[in-house]
């Protein structure tokens, strides 16, 4: 852990009424007794004079937070100047006179981080709370610091650890040559509890980071469906090309939709089926990553086939979950446009004629208002997501082990989850992935 005390400015630059420098470290009160007029007290505002060589730099209020209560967990002051950048500099380049140096972006977090004060997510949560650009991201930011996103992980690897202390002791059963089915049985219903809980904190993790993202929808479906016509119809361009011949999309392209006040990415897909074609290949590869990608997915069927058994298979191998159906060319079929209550919602409409298409947008208009509110849910980043679903794939293999009765396999993949979601918390990070999290800090926090 790096020692030496750091300083910066913490309010943006150009000239202000105040002006914020904070400065964390060891033993600070020694450090700078030479350049305060008078002593601080901790926890307590100050008048003082700040002094090079008894030349007066500023008069300031300075407040002293001794170790560790203090955001870094070190000891820090925060010196509350007049808000001018020559003021400022000047008290910069004192302090990097007696030791203290100029801080990197996030370091003051970062040090917090390596401290205790916060988790990783509770780090990353401050960062969007400070670049959070309206109040719904303001109030997703503010459920994550104050750590419910952290308690609903950490019971989630509670559960983990738990099952693997079970799966431990039927391995720790020399004595008998079969597994025991009963505790094959509880185990089995911890897994499944636990990808529940897994499932719902993925689902308001992916609300979460729509907030901070524009929401993807994917349109998605076997060729000749209509998505690109559908897409056109709803963007009301011809952007994307139509034909009557199946795999004419052959690349996901992303378009801008705009939904009321507001814009949502939405990407045209090349349509999924059994090919040769090496072209056909890559783009059916390419609509499998869009859907990764996707906070949900449009996915259409021509009518005239219905929902058939390759469509139920698609849905499961590309493991589709928040999905609206939506049957077009009913001007073939001769059905009525209509939209169901179902889970998944249908929706019957004819690109062609138009026929329900208003039916298409409010479903749209509906999903993007849920993806877009605030209630319970954290500001999620993709690499929460990415470690959710990572120790979700684990599970589901853990699942398969039982089920083959594979204890020593089971185990690894239990340990395998548990390792993928309490990264998130930032159990044994890597340099690189601190790195990417603090550099993107503002200097000063
Ligand atoms: N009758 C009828 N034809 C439609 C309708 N929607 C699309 N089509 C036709 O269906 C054919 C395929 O349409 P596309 O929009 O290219 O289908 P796609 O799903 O993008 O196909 P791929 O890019 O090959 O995956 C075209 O000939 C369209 O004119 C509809 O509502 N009714
Ligand atoms: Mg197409």
């Amino acid at each position: 852990m790096k020692t030496q005390a750091i300083c910066a400015i913490a309010t943006p630059p150009g000239s202000s009424a105040l002006g914020i420098i904070r400065i964390s470290g060891k033993n600070l009160k020694n450090l700078t007794k030479q350049i305060f007029s008078k002593d601080l007290q901790s926890r307590k505002a100050t008048l003082v004079g700040i002094l090079d060589n008894k030349s007066l730099l500023d008069n300031c209020i300075s407040i002293f937070y001794e170790s560790p209560k203090s955001y870094t967990g070190e000891d820090m002051i925060e010196i509350i100047c007049h808000g001018n950048q020559v003021i400022m500099n000047s008290i910069l380049s004192l302090l990097n006179k007696i030791g203290v140096r100029l801080a990197k972006p996030g370091e003051f977090t970062e040090r917090a981080f390596f401290n205790d004060k916060v988790d990783l997510i509770q780090a990353e949560a401050i960062s969007d709370l400070i670049s959070a650009s309206d109040s719904r991201a303001v109030k997703a930011a503010h459920n994550s610091l104050s750590g419910k996103f952290a308690d609903e992980i950490k019971t989630i690897c509670d559960k983990i650890l738990a099952t693997r202390a079970e799966v431990e002791s039927v391995i720790n059963f020399p004595e008998d040559d079969d597994v025991p089915e009963l505790s094959l049985g509880n185990i089995k219903k911890s897994l499944s509890n636990i990808l529940t809980d897994i499932d719902g904190l993925i689902k308001k993790s992916k609300k979460g980071r729509t907030l901070n993202n524009r929401p993807t929808y994917a349109v998605v479906g076997k060729p000749n469906s209509g998505k690109s016509s559908l897409i056109n119809f709803l963007l009301r361009e011809d952007a994307s090309i139509v034909t009557s011949k199946t795999g004419t999309t052959r690349d996901s392209i992303c378009y801008q939709l705009s939904i009321d006040d507001s814009i949502i990415n939405i990407i045209d897909t090349a349509g999924i089926h059994e090919t040769n074609d090496e072209v056909e290949k890559e783009g059916i590869a390419r609509s499998a990553l869009s859907i990764t990608k996707s906070d949900r997915v449009l996915y259409l069927v021509d009518d005239n086939q219905g929902l058939t058994q390759e469509d139920k298979n698609l849905i499961e191998k590309y493991d589709i979950k928040d999905y609206f159906l939506v049957f077009n060319k009913i001007d073939i079929t001769k059905k009525e446009p209509q939209i169901t209550t179902t889970k998944p919602q249908e929706v019957y409409v004819s690109v062609k004629t138009g026929q329900g298409m208003n039916l298409v947008e409010d479903i749209i208009k509906t999903a993007f208002k849920s993806d877009n509110s605030s209630e319970n849910i954290y500001l999620a980043r993709s690499r929460h997501i990415e470690c959710l679903q990572n120790g979700q794939k684990h599970l589901l293999d853990s699942d398969k082990a039982a089920n083959e009765k594979s204890l020593d396999f089971l185990a690894e993949e239990l340990r395998l989850s548990h390792m993928a979601i309490s990264s998130i918390l930032g159990q044994n990070p890597t340099e690189e992935l601190l790195t990417e999290i603090f550099t993107s800090f503002c200097i000063g926090k």
